[in-house]
Formats: structure tokens, C-alpha cells, sequence
């Protein structure tokens, strides 16, 4: 409607006063020529609005006055708060982010009578070219769009968890990439709701499952505010993060262990020193594989309890039986931590792990690495002394231990090399170290203690 009006005015203009250079029609209120506008409109500017625009003031014969793109930045403002000349303050109401507008400011609602300084002169009827390029509003929260939902969601982002995700940085303003994890070819990993972020992301962050894409919106009070960032953030930016969630844990969290198979008939299960052969199929939250033992077709072996693998594994792997399946969720701090291994898992990645119990032997007593499976021989001594000269050699005690343990008479501890328990049990007994155990070593050893780690 304005517009027509508008028209028709330009028109009458035109007609009668085109040639003899007549002073302006005056104007009872703005006129607004719409000299651009974008095909899409997120939202327009209402009172209250904070907005950042480019404009080009000019008079009515175009002798430019003033212009935001001289001085090189946007003019931001609140809009409908007596911040600007009204007309101005009209002029804005309705805007889209993008359009373009020619405004026609009557004096009465520009500098009026006085005019401003050597600038405006009285009575002046203002043009201004007015470019909008931002709107928010101070009680503008974070906008959250999730466009993607796995379809298994057992947990949600809290504050506390620490997030690994990928991100996509944009200006609202004009879809201008500003940031990219992708770019970086690794994730941004940080805690939620602790601030180490900005407080949209915070906010954004919150009720994410594992696998979720959404968009944050994040208006600039909760994002880099009226100062911007860094080269590529302006001031009083509205931001768009499309983030893609890869994983997430809590530092208290455990090992989450979930059978997926249990043999009818489960006599032993794992305990802390068993010998433990089992299969595994490892991966990241986000399904990529890590490794898999059917890769190689043999099992990993290991002593529980040991130290051989990431505790999360070792708790994954107790009270196990045979023929067992688990499914093992083991966050960072059980597994490779912040640092990860090259090439292989990403830092404070959270591991899945498949697993089957494929065999188990059980280990000994707890600090043992040798017992006797009956009566211990009177004789020993004796007995280990094969030539009879009033020492055990090491290859006498040697041959003695492997000849009990294939008799079944005692037991060493399974999953370790058998030859360095022995040379440990004789190191242990040979006080002197002169390579030889003499009967004097081999009492004072028995009467210290009734059969630790030693005969
Ligand atoms: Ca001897
Ligand atoms: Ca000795």
C-alpha cells in the first residue's frame, strides 16, 4: 500500500516539478521503498529489537551526508527506544534480514527545525538507503533444531558430561562459514554447562543424544556479544552451529556392561588373576571400527587383574563365564584417556567393545605365582638337590618345578612366562645370589614364610 502511494507520489514528482528543480513535496510521514527483499524472512524487526544495519544518508537530491560504509562498520542499535530519530526508528519496524530499503524522513521526525550541527540543515527531509543485516532481541533464548535422532537414545546430555562433536559455524546473517571442526579433521571436545564454551553452546549442548544432528541458533548475548571475535565473528552476531554429537561420557561414569549372551551352564566365572582368552570387536560410539580380534582369527589373552589392558576392560571382563557376551560402553578415564593412541582412537573417545569369553584358566591365589596342589614333600631340599653335592643349581630347581607342575603336583600361575616365574622363585631363595641355594638359604626362606610366592 505504501509502496502504491509512494508511486504515485514520485510520479506527481516527476510531472510537475522534474524540470524546474522544485523544492521537495513535504512529507507527513516516512515513505518506505522496498528496493530489495529476500526471498526468505527467519524473522523481522520488531520494537525492542536489536539490530545492525548498513545505511547511506543522503538528501533528497542525493548529496550524500553520512554513510556507515565510510566509516567501515555497521550502525547497531536498539530500535524503538528513542535511539535514533524517529523516523528511523519507524523505518526499521518490519525489516528482514538482507532487505534493502529507501526511507523518506520528514524533517518533523528527523532534525526538525534545528537541524544537526554543519551536517543537516534545518527543515531537511532525509533519505536514507537502509541495508539490514542482523536482528536479535536480549530475551532471544538459543534455538535448538534437531534434524537428525538416532534410533537409539539411551542417554542424554547433562551438564557435566564432556561432549565430543563436530560442528559447522555460521552468520545468520548470511550463511557465512566462520568455523569448522570437519576443517580440523577432529572433534571439539569439551564439558557442558561449566562454561567452557560460550553460553549458547552451553545451553545448546543440553538433551543431545549420542549420534544427533541439530542446529543451535545462538543470539549474540549468548555467543561473542556486541564486540564479535577474532576476524570473522562481527559484533552482535546471531550464530548457527549444525552439530553433529559423537560421543559423550561423564568423568564418574563406569564401565556400563551389558549381557548379551549368557551360557545356560556357568559354573566359573572370572576373578582377578585368571588367565583369560577372549574375542573382541572395538569401535567408537559413532560405529567406526577400532580393531577386532576376528580380524586375526585368535584370541587376546590376558591375566586379569594385571595391568595388561585398560581397566574399563577389566572390569568388563569379570565374573564372566565361558561362552559369555558383553557389550562394554567404557568412557575415556578407563580406557585411552585424553591422549588416545595415534592413529587409532581419538583422545577422551569413548570405546565400545563386543566381547566373548572364549576360554579361562583359573589363576591362583592372590599373590601367588606357585602352589603346591598337595602336600609338600618333606625331602625338598633333597629331592631339588639331584646331584647331591648340598645345593640347588638353577637348573636343578628348574627342572624340578617343571617336573611337579607336569605331574600336577603344583601349579604356576597362568598367562605368565614359566621359565621367569622360576628364575624368580630361585633369585628369591638364593640370598647370597651366588647362583646357588644352599640348605642354610633354603630354612631360613621356609621358616620366614609358610609358602608365598616361594616353596
Ligand atoms: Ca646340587
Ligand atoms: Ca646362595
Amino acid at each position: 500500500m505504501i509502496k502504491w502511494v509512494q508511486g504515485v507520489l514520485c510520479l506527481s514528482v516527476l510531472v510537475a516539478f522534474a524540470a524546474c528543480n522544485a523544492p521537495p513535496v513535504p512529507l507527513d510521514d516516512i515513505l518506505i521503498e522496498k528496493t530489495f527483499e529476500p526471498e526468505q524472512c527467519v524473522r523481522s524487526v520488531k520494537v525492542g529489537d536489536f539490530v545492525r544495519y548498513h545505511y547511506i544518508g543522503m538528501f533528497p537530491d542525493g548529496k550524500k551526508f553520512d554513510s556507515s560504509y565510510d566509516r567501515g562498520s555497521t550502525y547497531n542499535v536498539f530500535v524503538g527506544k528513542k535511539q535514533l530519530i524517529e523516523g528511523m526508528d519507524k523505518a526499521l519496524v518490519g525489516m528482514c534480514i538482507n532487505e534493502r530499503r529507501l526511507v523518506k524522513i520528514p524533517p518533523q521526525l528527523a532534525y526538525g527545525k534545528q537541524g544537526y550541527g554543519d551536517i543537516i540543515p534545518p527543515d531537511s527531509i532525509l533519505h536514507f538507503d537502509v541495508l539490514l543485516l542482523d536482528v536479535w532481541n536480549p530475551e532471544d533464548g538459543v534455538q535448538i533444531n534437531t534434524y537428525h535422532t538416532p534410533s537409539v537414545c539411551s542417554r542424554k546430555v547433562e551438564v557435566s558430561d564432556y561432549v565430543r562433536y563436530h560442528y559447522n559455524g555460521t552468520l545468520l546473517l548470511d550463511g557465512t562459514f566462520f568455523d569448522s571442526s570437519y576443517s580440523r579433521n577432529r572433534t571439539y571436545d569439551t564439558y557442558v554447562g561449566r562454561g567452557y564454551v560460550i553460553a549458547g553452546m552451553d545451553e545448546g549442548l543440553i538433551g543431545v543424544c549420542v549420534g544427533e544432528r541439530r542446529t543451535i541458533t545462538i543470539p549474540p548475548h549468548l555467543a561473542y556479544g556486541e564486540e564479535g571475535t577474532g576476524s570473522k565473528i562481527p559484533g552482535s552476531a546471531v550464530l548457527v552451529f549444525d552439530v553433529h554429537i559423537i560421543d559423550f561420557h561423564n568423568p564418574s561414569d563406569n564401565t556400563a556392561v551389558v549381557v548379551t549372551f549368557k551360557p545356560e551352564e556357568c559354573e566359573k566365572q572370572t576373578k582377578k588373576g585368571d588367565f583369560v582368552k577372549y574375542h573382541y570387536n572395538a569401535s567408537l560410539m559413532d560405529g567406526s571400527s577400532i580393531d577386532s580380534t576376528y580380524n586375526y582369527g585368535k584370541t587376546y589373552n590376558i591375566v586379569l587383574g594385571a595391568n595388561q589392558v585398560v581397566p574399563g576392560m577389566e572390569d568388563g571382563l569379570m565374573d564372566m563365564c565361558v561362552g559369555e557376551k558383553r557389550h562394554l560402553v567404557i568412557p575415556p578415564h578407563l580406557g585411552y584417556g585424553e591422549r588416545g593412541v595415534t592413529d587409532e582412537v581419538p583422545g577422551s573417545a569413548v570405546l565400545v567393545f563386543d566381547v566373548e569369553l572364549v576360554e579361562l584358566e583359573e589363576g591362583l591365589p592372590e599373590g601367588y605365582m606357585f602352589i603346591w596342589n598337595d602336600e609338600v614333600s618333606p625331602d625338598l631340599f633333597a629331592e631339588m638337590d639331584k646331584n647331591q653335592d648340598k645345593q640347588v643349581e638353577a637348573s636343578e630347581f628348574t627342572d624340578y618345578i617343571i617336573q611337579q607342575v607336569n605331574d600336577g603336583k603344583g601349579r604356576l600361575a597362568p598367562g605368565f612366562d614359566p621359565y621367569r616365574i622360576i628364575d624368580n622363585m630361585f633369585s628369591n631363595q638364593d640370598r647370597n645370589g651366588d647362583g646357588k641355594i644352599t640348605e642354610a638359604e633354603f630354612k631360613l626362606k621356609a621358616d620366614e614364610a609358610a609358602a608365598h610366592d616361594e616353596l
